[in-house]
């Protein structure tokens, strides 16, 4: 008899869908989604309508491992988990005496989503004195960009994008990274509404829109400062709105006027100005206008200002004060008193913090003191860190004492000194919520570990005891923690609430009350006085500037997450070999053919690809989707051979879009 165990995706994506586990003989044998879910409403995308494969894959780690080979050679003997954790424990006693505790750097992102899991080693290395992370791979310019003009104002629910007569969808690939989103639009669309596109090139998502903007990379900055220009030269801003409820709406109008005449937009955007007609026209005719942004226009040297300069359009516009919105994803993380877990008032004293798009820096160089091990867990840095090369090298070191906790044996992985066995999702019990939506979930176990598998907390909760440190948080078990960050008074749910998301319903959290624009004004601050910026303006990317031809992006693939599920066989024909696509133009001046083996080169590095000819790539673009195995690729590195530990102009995010190549035929 199967039983049905919901749950709900635990991976890095906006959607967080909810699940039922079909459980057999204390296995999963299928999962399907979860018709009860407010927000996925029973659908999955393509990469989970299999998780099972995930969850049984013949390639689980399943004991903890010793290394026995060289470093990456990826050769172990099984040990036992006291003997690992014993190990551990001992080297990391030497190098806190020898080096200090700052010696020890937790490296950890976005494998799993559920709060306990994903944030369990964050007690444990307060407590030791390790170094701090950074956790600013992903999008922390974005955040900076809303916060300088919104504060906290929470953002409208995706739901609400169905009211809109004009849907923009401003750099998001939602076809593949936001799926559960376009029935919303659909739903505009069937009322009538258009649906336009601004990316850098034809993504999967330009087939369910009815007009793509192409923009130069990093150019989106530039565009909006020069259609305020059209609005407000031609009368068609949102005035009694912006005198009510903005501050510094005439300064910023007298530098667009002044600085954004539409030939100079045209020239920076790479947009005809027909078409930045169209836009501002389009924008200031429409009665319920919307606008949604995704990370991906955030990873550049000028990222933050380019969203903050979205936001200002938005509010020119009257997005913001018509019938429709600005979406640019939910925040609910004040929802839950996360300190009370991940306990930063154990740190004795102030550490260092290492940013994690600077890890081959921070591994190669002599800093005081230098990095003598690391410990990775729900993140695969030596594929998705920028600068691989850097990486790798770093990771190479004989002194560098690694450990790894993964569920297969990734790149990151095969690097590690000690590799200790995780669980799967629907192993572990722990609270889900969505950076896209407001529905959170509370789940429990499906089927018992794999092998001797264990989840985050339980490892640190033994590295904890193995250390010494006993006591709250590491007497809970993962139950016990969700309570803990169920029982604060930021609680955003009822009592009933409360008792269908303790039986594992996904429940919809509400934001609490709080007036319309929450920054220290009170108003959205087109003016921020408190901002090295004071208004949005143009900033360069990194990029802009350089000698080699082609500018390279990077971005998300459709049968992959990440690096995550590079492991699923079933899923490598779909998604096939890494490749470049360049437009007819440049591949011929290369004499390239489509399907060629090339290689994509910088002064990073290089990487060895096969090449795809396609119109759906301006002149001077080259596109690299997904972030691969080094197993599947031809040379042993992928994209991130050639992006750069640069940063964003705020917060210290990742610039992964922001590179220059050129390719060439593969000898
Ligand atoms: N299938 C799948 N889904 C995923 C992921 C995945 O790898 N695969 N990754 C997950 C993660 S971690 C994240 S953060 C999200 C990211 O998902 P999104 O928010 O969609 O972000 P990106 O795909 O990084 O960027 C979206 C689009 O921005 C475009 N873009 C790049 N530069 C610019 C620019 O300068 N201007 C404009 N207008 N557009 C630009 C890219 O071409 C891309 O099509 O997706 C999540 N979902
Ligand atoms: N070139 C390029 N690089 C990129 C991006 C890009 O667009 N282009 N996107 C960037 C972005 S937006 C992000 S967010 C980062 C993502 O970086 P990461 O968060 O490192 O993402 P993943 O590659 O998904 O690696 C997560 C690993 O965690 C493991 N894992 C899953 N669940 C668990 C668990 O419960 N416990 C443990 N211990 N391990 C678990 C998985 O098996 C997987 O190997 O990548 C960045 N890298
Ligand atoms: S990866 Fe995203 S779209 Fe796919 S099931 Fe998970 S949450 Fe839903
Ligand atoms: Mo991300």
């Amino acid at each position: 008899m199967a039983t049905f165990v919901p749950s709900a995706c635990p991976y890095d994506c906006p959607d967080c869908c909810g699940l039922l586990a079909e459980v057999e003989g204390g296995k999963v044998v299928a999962v399907r989604g979860d018709p009860a879910h407010p927000y996925s409403k029973g659908s999955l995308c393509p990469k989970m309508v299999h998780y099972e494969r995930t969850v049984n894959h013949q390639d689980r780690l399943t004991t903890p491992l010793l290394r026995t080979g060289t470093k990456g050679e990826g050769k172990f003997r099984r040990a036992s988990w006291d003997e690992a954790i014993a190990l551990i424990a001992a080297r990391w006693k030497v190098i806190a005496a020898e080096h200090g505790p700052e010696a020890i750097l937790p490296y950890s992102y976005a494998g799993t989503m559920g709060l306990v899991q994903r944030n369990a080693g964050h007690a444990f290395f307060h407590k030791l004195g390790a170094s701090q992370l950074a956790r600013t791979i992903c999008s922390p310019a974005k955040d900076a960009g809303i916060k300088a003009i919104f504060g906290d104002t929470p953002g409208i629910a995706p739901s609400e994008v169905a009211r809109g007569d004009l849907v923009i969808l401003w750099g998001v690939n939602a076809v593949a990274a936001n799926l559960h989103l376009l029935p919303y639009v659909k739903e505009a669309r069937r009322k009538g509404a258009r649906v336009w596109l601004i990316d850098t090139h034809q993504t999967a998502t330009a087939a369910v829109v009815d007009r793509l903007f192409v923009v130069k990379p990093g150019s989106d900055g530039a565009l909006c400062l020069g259609l305020i220009h059209l609005l407000a030269r031609d009368g068609l801003a949102a005035d009694a709105f912006l005198a009510a409820e903005s501050q510094g709406w005439p300064e910023f109008k007298a530098a667009a006027l002044a600085d954004h005449p539409p030939a100079r937009t045209a020239a920076l955007t790479g947009l005809d100005e027909g078409s930045l007609h169209d836009l501002a026209r389009g924008l200031a005719a429409a009665t319920a206008p919307v606008i949604r942004i995704g990370e991906g226009l955030s990873r550049y040297g000028n990222g933050a200002m380019n969203v903050r300069s979205i936001g200002a359009l938005a509010a020119v516009a009257g997005v913001l004060s018509k019938g429709g919105g600005f979406y640019w994803g939910a925040s609910s993380s004040v929802a839950f008193p996360l300190t009370a877990f991940t306990r930063p008032d154990f740190m004795a004293r102030p550490v260092r913090t290492i940013n994690m798009n600077r890890l081959g820096h921070a591994l190669l160089e002599e800093a005081s003191p230098r990095v003598m091990s690391l410990c990775v867990y729900a993140s695969n840095p030596a594929a998705v860190a920028p600068d691989q090369n850097a990486v790798v090298r770093g990771l190479s070191r004989e002194d560098l004492f690694t450990v790894v906790h993964e569920r297969f044996l990734t790149d990151t992985a095969r690097f590690a000194d000690v590799l200790l066995p995780a669980t799967t999702s629907l192993e572990h019990a722990d609270l889900y919520r969505s950076y896209g939506h407001y529905v959170a979930q509370r789940a429990k176990p499906a089927v018992p570990p794999l092998g001797e598998s264990l989840p985050n907390w339980e490892l640190f909760r033994r590295l904890a005891h193995a250390c010494g440190f006993e006591g709250s948080p590491w007497d809970l078990d993962a139950d016990g923690v969700i309570d803990l960050l169920l029982s604060g008074p930021a609680s955003w749910l009822s009592p009933e609430e409360r008792i269908a998301l303790d039986a594992g319903q996904p429940v919809t959290l509400r934001p609490p009350a709080g007036p319309r624009w929450r920054t220290p004004s009170g108003k959205v601050e087109l003016l921020n006085p408190r901002h090295r910026e004071p208004l949005p303006r143009l900033l360069p990317t990194h990029a802009g500037e350089g000698t080699l031809p082609l500018r390279l992006q990077t971005g998300p693939a459709l049968y992959s997450l990440n690096s995550t599920f590079m492991d699923r066989d079933d899923l490598a024909g779909k998604r096939g070999p890494m490749r470049v696509r360049l437009s007819p133009n440049e591949a011929r001046r290369r004499a390239i053919a489509d399907g060629a083996r090339v290689v994509a080169f910088n002064e990073l590095g290089e990487v060895t690809l096969l090449a795809e000819v396609t119109d759906a790539v301006p002149d001077g673009l080259a596109v690299v989707e997904g972030v691969h195995w080094a197993r599947d690729t031809i040379a042993g590195r992928n994209v991130n051979a050639l992006t750069s530990q640069r940063l964003t102009d705020e917060a210290g995010g990742s610039t992964f879009y922001d590179n220059r190549i050129d390719v060439r035929l593969a000898s």
